[in-house]
């Protein structure tokens, strides 16, 4: 299969003045009847054909200005020569067949348990019918469903309908990828919202029958995500109704089709009883996410998919200061930075590492990556830092009014940065051309009089890419002084050429913070002794700094323990367990310090430091380690987890959350020593999701929870979302040695529906994602891997793509795992028939 490439742009060449669709639905034999209203396009002069995409689609007619024409079309579309187009504007009719019930894919029109519904984004369109299926050919939309069922939506406003019926028009030019419909036997939970300007939108959460009365908090979550888009971007709703629908069959995460949002069902449905706070949190944030999408996605769209990091990161960095508002910056800044770290970094640092702005893909469903989202989110991060919170704002209202309706690209986006603030940002568009995580060396120095900071960059080679420019980094930093003053608040330097010194007036010899609030995804390499990690964890005003501080004594600790056999020592014991019982902090905040550094990032910092990553032997340590903290802690644990029980009904908020995670991971250390008593007394006492889970982890961290398992699956068994909860955990804590075991076991259960993606990734995903499981020394874990991979490839190429990744770490260990999955990766390269999909993941994975 042939790449695409950004270089090779060109302007579509004709323009869609509009579209009308009518959907007869039947599950085998679904009729598309298209009218598209088309005009040469002034931007490609001359006479062209009409290229339209198209595939698996049955073509039973086409006519052009009404007249039938015999064309017969390929493999990937349909072409009417140019002869046959008259020099002005003209009108293209296509009727096709269209089996919805044989779509596995899950990208076009598919079935759902008994239920129509869409994902056309990225290029699902050409699957529904013949259309210049790409993203800058906008155009408004007017769409008739007939079908045997009682709900029937499409995007836009509600324009007719009767028994079998439903039009609707989106009067907002838009591009294909945001079409979508939706028709089933579904109940709404239904809001009334009032724009800032007065216009009332009709909300709708349409549910299964049995779900409706959990959607109370995705209701919640909505209304307060167009308050917020109103008072903090001036951005209003523009439709009467805003649609949102829960499906159970659904590739990603949830889609953000105009007025007509499709959800997995697992970011929508929510009770006390049957979602976690992690589960309310991110429904919150998916929520808001798509939503935001109406102004940063949908309004303003991209030129191409090059430019997916347009709307992504922008999205994903406007979702994150809402959940920020919405609870708290400093927990929502250190999770978004773990995120970051867990997925991105290992991304840039693997086979797989590309530019927020990549310049080639072969499918682009293989680009929805952690650089394109999170990566493009810390990139407006930095872009916010650099030109200060009112030049952003500046920027933003004139990118709004330059580019509404249009489809734009990042050199658009940099420029109205410049326009707006003045601000030349040639080298800063690195960030998004140039792949991989910048290094960042700091030295210090202090006369007596004077201290310098000396950062030097290097940015690694990736591949495609083996030299880059110095990167513009913002960095916050703050001085304290040796008695906990801070004598410089954060102020942000630029570093912008390979070595640069800054110089600050000090009497005596500070103590420095550097990189405050993370204030670039770069890794900072200095060599810090305990001492002076411990200080800034007792005293660092910044909080992300203050966490990282005792996250990077864990690691070092942890580092040292794995390579010569450290034991835990009173400096890092000491410091957590002053953090842990500080009632001056934010119990969520005390939970992140408590968590323990991850055996993937352990292992990549590991790789880093020139040391192969033992899989086993970090499992064993970080074990150890967590036994020697609930030993030093564990006097004062009853008595911590008594202080934090919550009276009253369950609720969802910040506040309760926080305190509840506290709670639970001081329950998980002390689950290492007391025989798992308290754990078996909250799981049988838990009246919610949260605690339920919490007692359960702790439990089969310690080995035991077999019984609570059982009983976890008598109550749970008919409720899929809270299933798949039961099927990842036991696989994604299971002892190393018996994680392939657990899931070849659960693999043969009756509910493992491997062709719903949640259910494959939670008992595959669960099996990757636990590390010492999946890279066992056997090569067991590779092999089950890679075995269901290309059992779910034919039918599913695109959850099949994504979860490959789990190979993408090889490079870090040693020569016969290394040799076992590039084995894995061959077999699976040879598999013939292996999609487009799975294919380039795997040849980017080989090198
Ligand atoms: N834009 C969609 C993702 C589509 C993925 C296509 N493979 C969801 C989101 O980012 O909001
Ligand atoms: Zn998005």
């Amino acid at each position: 299969p042939r790449a695409i490439h950004l270089s090779d742009y060109l302007p579509y060449t004709h323009l869609v003045e509009e579209v009308a669709l009518v959907f007869r639905l039947a599950p085998k034999a679904t009729r598309v009847a298209a009218t598209l209203r088309l005009a040469p396009n002034p931007a490609r002069p001359g006479r062209h054909d009409l290229r339209l995409d198209g595939e698996n689609l049955r073509l039973l007619s086409l006519r052009l200005n009404g007249a039938a024409l015999e064309c017969a079309p390929d493999d990937t579309g349909l072409t009417i020569p140019a002869a046959h187009l008259p020099d002005g504007p003209f009108t293209v009719e296509t009727e096709v067949e269209i089996d919805p019930e044989g779509n596995t894919a899950l990208e076009g029109l598919y079935m759902s348990r008994g239920m129509y519904c869409t994902q056309c984004e990225a290029e699902g369109f050409r699957k529904i019918t013949f259309y210049p299926d790409r993203p800058d050919v906008m155009a408004p939309f007017r769409v008739r469903v007939e079908g045997d069922l009682p709900v029937l939506l499409s995007n836009g406003n509600p324009t007719g309908q009767g028994t079998g019926w439903a039009e609707w028009v989106d009067p907002w030019p838009k591009p294909a990828y945001l079409f979508a419909l939706v028709a089933g036997d579904l109940v709404a939970h239904s809001a009334p919202f009032r724009t800032a300007s007065g216009r009332e939108v009709a909300l709708n959460i349409w549910v299964r029958k049995g779900d409706e009365d959990r959607c109370a908090y995705a209701m919640d979550s909505l209304i307060r995500s167009m308050r917020w888009d109103e008072e903090v971007y001036g951005r209003e709703y523009d439709l009467d109704v805003f649609n949102i629908v829960a499906v159970d069959d659904f590739n990603m995460g949830a889609m953000e089709n105009k007025g007509l949002n499709i959800f997995n069902s697992k970011f929508v449905l929510a009770s006390p009883e049957t979602a976690t706070d992690d589960d309310f949190a991110r429904i919150e944030a998916i929520i808001a996410h798509e939503y935001f999408h109406n102004w940063t996605g949908n309004r303003i769209t991209c030129r191409d998919w090059f430019q997916l990091c347009l709307k992504e990161g922008l999205t994903v960095f406007r979702d994150q200061q809402f959940s920020g508002d919405m609870r708290s910056h400093a927990v929502k800044r250190i999770e978004d930075v773990l995120l970051l770290r867990a997925r991105q970094f290992r991304e840039d640092g693997g086979p797989l590492a590309h530019p927020v702005r990549p310049d080639s893909y072969v499918e682009i469903n293989n680009f929805y990556t952690a650089t394109i989202y999170e990566k493009g989110a810390e990139v407006i991060g930095m872009l916010k830092r650099l030109v200060g919170d009112e030049g952003y704002a500046k920027a933003l209202d004139l990118y709004f009014t330059r580019h509404d309706g249009q489809a734009a690209t990042i050199e658009d986006w940099l420029t109205v940065f410049q326009d707006a603030t003045g601000r030349d940002l040639t080298q800063f568009k690195r960030w998004y051309t140039e792949a991989g995580t910048p290094r960042v060396k700091v030295w210090e120095e202090w006369d007596g009089a004077t201290y310098t900071l000396t950062f030097e960059q290097e940015n690694p080679p990736t591949p495609g890419q083996p030299e880059k420019g110095a990167k513009v980094i913002p960095i916050a930093l703050g001085l304290l002084n040796p008695n906990g003053d801070e004598v410089l608040p954060t102020t942000v330097l630029e570093l912008t050429e390979g070595r640069q010194s800054f110089r600050f007036p000090a009497a005596t010899r500070p103590v420095p913070s550097i990189l405050r609030g993370f204030s670039a995804p770069v890794v900072l390499e200095r060599e810090v002794s305990p001492e002076e990690r411990a200080f800034l964890l007792a005293h660092d005003t910044d909080p992300f700094n203050k966490w990282e501080a005792g996250r990077a004594l864990a690691k070092d600790l942890l580092a040292r323990m794995v390579t010569d056999g450290a034991a835990p020592g009173p400096d890092w014991l000491d410091a957590i367990a002053r953090v842990t019982f500080d009632e001056t902090l934010d119990p969520a905040f005390r939970a992140l310090a408590l968590r323990l550094p991850g055996e993937d990032d352990m292992a990549a910092t590991l790789h880093a430091g020139g040391v192969t990553p033992d899989p086993a032997r970090i499992w064993t340590e970080r074990r150890r380690m967590a036994e020697a903290l609930a030993k030093r802690l564990g006097p004062q644990l009853p008595g911590l987890i008594e202080a934090l029980a919550e009276p009253g009904p369950f609720t969802p908020d910040a506040r309760a959350a926080g305190r509840r995670s506290l709670r639970i991971a001081a329950l998980n250390l002390l689950t290492r020593i007391d025989g798992g008593r308290a754990a078996q007394a909250a799981y049988r006492a838990a009246n919610n999701m949260t605690e339920e889970v919490g007692a359960l982890v702790a439990l089969l961290e310690a080995g035991a929870g077999q019984e609570e398992l059982v009983a976890f699956e008598a109550r749970w068994a008919k409720d899929r979302n809270v299933m798949d909860k039961w099927f990842a955990l036991q696989i994604a804590l299971a002892h190393p040695d018996r994680a392939v075991g657990v899931t070849e076991a659960l693999t043969r259960h009756p509910d493992f529906d491997w062709k719903n993606p949640n259910r494959f990734r939670s008992v595959i995903g669960a099996l990757s994602g636990n590390h010492a499981g999946f890279h066992h020394a056997s090569g067991a874990g590779y092999r089950l891997v890679a075995d269901w991979l290309l059992k779910l490839d034919p039918l599913n190429p695109q959850t099949a793509a994504r979860m490959s990744t789990a190979f993408d770490t090889w490079p870090r260990y040693d020569a016969d795992r290394q040799g076992m999955v590039q084995a894995e990766l061959a077999r699976m390269a040879a598999t013939p028939g292996l999609s487009r999909d799975l294919g380039e993941m795997v040849g980017r994975m080989r090198g």
